[in-house]
């Protein structure tokens, strides 16, 4: 369609559902007004691509992949899909015309924060890549009520709201009051004729709510579907009229909490019961529909393994394998250890981290009072590995069901999330059974989608690189290598330069608007923005700041590379050392900040409430990438390719996906420093390592002192001890230990920086040589060797 005439058209699109969708008139419309009505327009666009998808996958009797996630990190979507439309500039004038600021309308969108951090933001990226590359595909979660609480800072400590993206009409999704399935919980198990049933005590009802999830040019549209509980039985009329309100919205009450919040525990301490309901609950909706799916076209489910290739995001949705051994038995009464070796040959399950506390493990008797036939079955599967391997490694053991080698023994491959990680979860978590199984786990390193992470969010590099190297590489992101050869170039140089500034400014704006903070932007941006970890070590990065300031202070007429320090992160609820942290941060913000002898060197911001949408402002803006965690403990990152793809520098370990970006970028463009996650391991053994360490490094002793003095809190000068105290007594994660190796690396980071043509060749050959991070390779990857799905283009 010619432009023009797409123009008349979406604005007569826009002002219909105006009126006749929101019953509005034009005069009297807010900027939520018009972006439901732009965001309308535009998902009528999206139908036909997704009923064209759906005929073509039903046509073919197409492999469909199932990914079961309980996290989908989303954030905003209008851009999104006016992007993939390829109409962004169409809605951009169209808003004009209308008297309306794109943007604006744009930003009024509420994230969509289904997850809290690289999890749920992978899957998100994956719905993506699936799309793009026209694969088959059902993203499985939970519709949230409340997705990831609001972070505010009172007196510098966080404070945790409830967020309520629902608050609002999520314009993306339709309702599907017709698609629901029961789901019991509790109760017993009977035996009769040979036939075991299940008597649950209580039953829910899973109702679906599908979105759309639209690929690059629309070529492909494949849907996320999410169960909302719901109350099985109608309203207790009976009771409400005898007076008995509350009693009358019992059952209501009880099954809507298991879709009403999300967890806020990212790799922290999770096990309550409540989670395992949330876990069967969309675990058991979605096999039941992709059961229901594969019988409308097939009638024998031995076949199934060749139409549905299952994915388990983590162990979250490791119910799956007993789930659909128990629907094939009790239900279509196949024999148990035929269906045993169906559902394998459906299941792949991804390991995402090797964290002792992230690891799920139910108390054996919680876990056989809501899950009693789960529980048979899983001892039967657990009998039946024991007898044909040989092995000792149970599923039930010490109390506990261990839902990674549940989901280890019955997936037919297991996958880790970057080289390092897999080569780890080869030698510890699940070492032994790698020996049973070897041939089992798999690498797929993690991606990014460029479309969000690029193109969406850098509009001033995306079009320095489409005048460049053309405008072929969004789906083809390897193309960007093409980018290498003007990497010396001082014009194109010059160009690279001027996009990272307007996207400096852009973040300069938007936080004044937001903090009232501003920066100066020929500073070097130095951000770290993820969860709060200790294993992260965002102390560590403070540590050095706060090094960094007195060396400034000591001899404040040398000409030190300005710094802005961004800290960027939520603290999940329960986690008191995180939150100790993030009260460190602001308590050390405002001391240096207001410091007159070093505020043209040094700032920190932290601003709060990190999410999606801030990433998306942040990552352009910056020049250097912190990925500093512990080696041997971040299975992947994907904030590190984020960075890297859009010209930012890493300082960062040699760990998860780092190691392998820096193969990509070259070593002479990566800033390295600390141990590696052997010498990690034998350090720990090493007797009093983080005192003798401190002992070592005059300038840590200094800074610990400070902070142990009461210098960053005068009105609670012990506020800290415990985190100093940490530091001396245990510091597992080794923040002493690597210290000065960190410290030393920053101050060639400074020289680099004042190097600009030196910085900025680096800078490109980040982005030209990060394209093998998309997660379309990902994808395919995972389409290639777990899989064997194909393109339906
Ligand atoms: O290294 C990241 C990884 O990039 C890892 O920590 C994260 O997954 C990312 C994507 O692969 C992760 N999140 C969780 N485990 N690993 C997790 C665990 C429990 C609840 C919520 C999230």
């Amino acid at each position: 369609m010619n432009t023009k005439i797409f123009q008349i058209k979406l604005k007569q699109e826009i002002l219909r559902h105006l009126k006749y969708s929101l019953g509005k008139d034009q005069g009297h419309s807010t900027p939520y007004d018009w972006r439901m009505a732009l965001s309308l327009a535009m998902r009528d666009m999206v139908v036909d691509p997704w009923f064209d998808s759906t005929r073509k996958t039903y046509e073919a009797n197409a492999k469909r992949v199932y990914y079961l996630s309980m996290e989908f990190l989303i954030g905003r979507l209008i851009e999104d899909v006016a992007i993939n439309l390829g109409f962004e500039d169409v809605a951009r004038e169209t808003m004009r015309e209308l008297g309306q600021d794109y943007s604006r309308i744009v930003a009024n969108e509420p994230d969509a924060a289904l997850g809290n951090g690289g999890l749920g933001r992978l899957a998100a990226c994956f719905l993506d890549s699936l799309s793009t590359l026209g694969i088959p595909a059902y993203g499985y979660g939970i519709r949230y009520e409340h997705g990831l609480f609001e972070q505010h800072f009172e007196n510098g400590q966080q404070i945790e709201t409830a967020e309520g993206w629902l608050a609002q009409r999520n314009v993306w999704e339709f309702e599907r009051p017709e698609v629901s399935y029961p789901i019991g919980f509790g109760g017993h198990v009977s035996e009769s004729d040979g036939r075991t049933v299940w008597h649950p005590a209580e039953t829910v009802r899973a109702q679906a709510y599908d979105a759309p999830t639209l690929g690059w040019q629309a070529k492909w549209c494949n849907t996320l579907r999410l169960w909302a509980a719901k109350p099985t039985r109608k309203f207790d009329l009976e009771s409400f009229n005898r007076g008995d309100f509350l009693g009358a919205s019992a059952p209501e009450a009880l099954a809507r909490t298991i879709s009403r919040v999300l967890y806020p525990d990212d790799t922290t301490e999770i096990g309550k019961e409540l989670r395992l309901k949330q876990e069967y609950f969309f675990t058991s909706a979605s096999i039941q529909d992709l059961i229901r799916r594969f019988l409308s076209t097939n009638d024998d489910l031995r076949n199934l393994p060749d139409k549905a290739a299952i994915q388990l995001n983590d162990t979250h949705p490791a119910i799956a394998g007993p789930e659909l051994i128990r629907l094939l038995t009790d239900v279509h009464d196949i024999e148990i250890f035929e269906a045993i070796d169906i559902t394998r040959k459906c299941l792949g399950y991804t390991n995402h981290t090797l964290l002792p506390e992230a690891l799920e493990r139910w108390p054996e008797h919680l876990f056989a009072r809501i899950l009693p036939r789960h529980y048979r079955i899983i001892e039967i599967i657990q009998d039946q590995h024991l007898k044909e391997t040989g092995s000792n490694i149970r599923i039930i053991d010490h109390g506990n069901v261990n839902m990674g080698e549940l989901a280890f023994i019955m997936a037919h491959h297991v996958n880790g999330v970057s080289a390092l990680h897999t080569e780890l979860v080869k030698e510890t978590v699940f070492g032994d059974l790698h020996k049973v199984y070897p041939k089992r786990i798999v690498n797929e390193t993690n991606g990014i989608t460029p479309r969000r992470w690029l193109y969406s969010c850098n509009k001033p590099l995306r079009e320095l690189i489409n005048s460049t190297i053309g405008t072929k590489w969004p789906d083809n992101l390897e193309r960007l290598k093409r980018l290498a050869k003007h990497a010396d170039d001082a014009s194109f140089q010059g160009e690279f330069r001027a996009a990272k500034r307007q996207n400096k400014e852009r973040l300069i704006s938007w936080l004044n608007e937001r903090n009232g903070v501003t920066f100066n932007p020929d500073a070097m941006l130095d951000v770290q923005v993820k969860r709060i970890h200790e294993y992260k070590r965002q102390l560590m990065n403070l540590l050095e700041t706060i090094a960094y300031w007195n060396e400034i202070k000591e001899n404040p007429t040398k000409d030190w590379t300005p710094r802005v320090k961004v800290f960027g992160g939520k603290a999940a609820p329960g986690y008191e050392v995180a939150k100790q942290i993030i009260h460190l941060i602001n308590d050390v913000a405002k001391v240096i900040n207001n410091d007159p002898v070093t505020k043209d060197y040094l700032q920190i911001i932290f601003p709060p409430n990190y999410n999606v949408s801030m990433a998306e402002i942040l990552i352009p803006a910056s020049d250097l990438s912190e990925q500093i965690s512990t080696a041997g403990k971040e299975a992947s990152g994907t904030g590190n390719m984020k960075f890297a793809l859009n010209g930012a520098l890493t300082i960062g370990t040699l760990d998860g996906a780092n190691v392998e970006i820096r193969e990509h970028v070259g070593a002479e463009n990566f800033f390295l420093f600390g141990l590696t996650a052997s010498e990690v391991v034998e350090r720990r053994n090493e007797p009093d390592y983080a005192r003798r360490a401190i002992e070592a490094s005059p300038r840590l002793y200094r800074v610990l002192n400070q902070i142990a003095s009461g210098v960053f809190s005068p009105e609670e000068t012990h506020r800290y001890g415990s985190i100093v105290q940490m530091m001396y007594e245990s510091d597992y994660f080794l923040v002493t230990c690597d210290f000065d190796s960190y410290f030393d690396t920053q101050r060639k980071v400074d020289e680099a920086y004042k190097d600009t043509k030196l910085w900025t060749k680096m800078a490109i050959l980040n982005t030209a040589n990060v394209g093998w991070f998309s997660s379309d390779r990902t994808i395919k990857g995972y389409a290639k060797d777990i899989w064997h799905t194909k393109s339906l283009y």
